[in-house]
């Protein structure tokens, strides 16, 4: 079995431990303005984050790649997400905002300069992972986060013990070209679930926000396509998108268990090509410049 695969399955467990530790953490206070950073996988989950975040109530909340935070623009507090706490980016941000803006920093290892990098941190040293390849430490954090909204975080975790078992439909293995879409807070999550068949599985995937599918990435849809929707379905996209061939799949479920189940076919798809999903080609485990 492939460690990934491992990590994919312990969810439903590190899933509960993070949202356990949101009470005694100290996450975004309501009505606060917040950006949340992060770079590849940390990215994404901010990008949920910061829309569910924003769309609760919950105050001003913006999402940027680690390396392209908007210098002069004002926040209460800038959350930084960093499974190795370790990543140049991250590290570069948190030390040009020391004294400037409070800084909370998210991370998996203990061990890491990511540790002593912000004012405060959260370390979900349970969701850590061996992998390359990230899965329960970005959706831990996710759980995390989503905890301190008052999302039901233990309802999906109870839910995610099926998903971590889906058999992954061999019509979707049979595609070759692979589009997630997402809406509101689950368009991070589309991103995540490219990344993780990019990453696993060395395959072509893409993501947009669902309604910007019809804006162009439809000339590339054909019969060897595969359309996955994660989160709410816009009226008339799922005929379109099976007007031109492609597999159209979705779930009625919290997108979060929907990106569950890309992971699962990332790494299905990996094992179907004779990949292993552990050791992705070109990447390493953080990058550090
Ligand atoms: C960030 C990251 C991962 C990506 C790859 C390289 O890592 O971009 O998302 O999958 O392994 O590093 P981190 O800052 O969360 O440790």
């Amino acid at each position: 079995t492939p460690l990934v695969s491992e990590e994919i399955a312990s969810q439903p467990h590190t899933w509960r431990r993070a949202a356990a530790l949101a009470a005694s953490s100290p996450l975004p206070a309501r009505g606060s303005r917040v950006a949340v950073v992060g770079c590849g996988t940390s990215w994404f989950i901010a990008q949920a984050y910061a829309a569910r975040r924003e769309s609760l109530g919950h105050g001003v909340t913006d999402a940027f790649a680690a390396s392209e935070f908007p210098a002069g623009r004002d926040y209460d507090l800038v959350v930084a997400i960093s499974r190795s706490g370790t990543t140049t980016e991250v590290l570069d941000l948190l030390a040009a905002l020391r004294g400037r803006v409070r800084t909370l920093a998210v991370i998996g290892d203990p061990d890491s300069p990511g540790r002593d990098a912000a004012d405060e941190v959260v370390v979900l040293p349970f969701a850590d992972e061996r992998s390359v390849v990230q899965t329960r430490f970005a959706t831990s954090t996710l759980s995390l986060l989503r905890a301190g909204l008052s999302d039901d975080v233990e309802a999906l975790a109870t839910a995610a013990e099926e998903v971590v078992r889906w058999p992954v439909p061999q019509s979707l293995l049979d595609r070759t070209q692979f589009t997630f879409l997402g809406r509101g807070w689950s368009v991070g999550l589309a991103h995540e679930a490219a990344l993780k068949t990019r990453e696993a599985a060395i395959a072509w995937a893409e993501s947009y926000p669902a309604m910007d599918y019809r804006h162009g990435p439809k000339a590339i849809s054909d019969a060897n396509s595969a359309v996955v929707f994660l989160g709410e379905r816009p009226a008339g996209l799922v005929a379109e998108v099976e007007a031109t061939g492609a597999l159209a799949l979705w779930f009625d479920e919290d997108p979060q268990l929907t990106l569950v189940r890309c992971q699962r076919f990332a790494v299905e798809y990996a094992l179907a090509k004779g990949l292993d999903p552990d050791r992705p080609r070109n990447l390493t485990r953080s990058i550090v410049l």
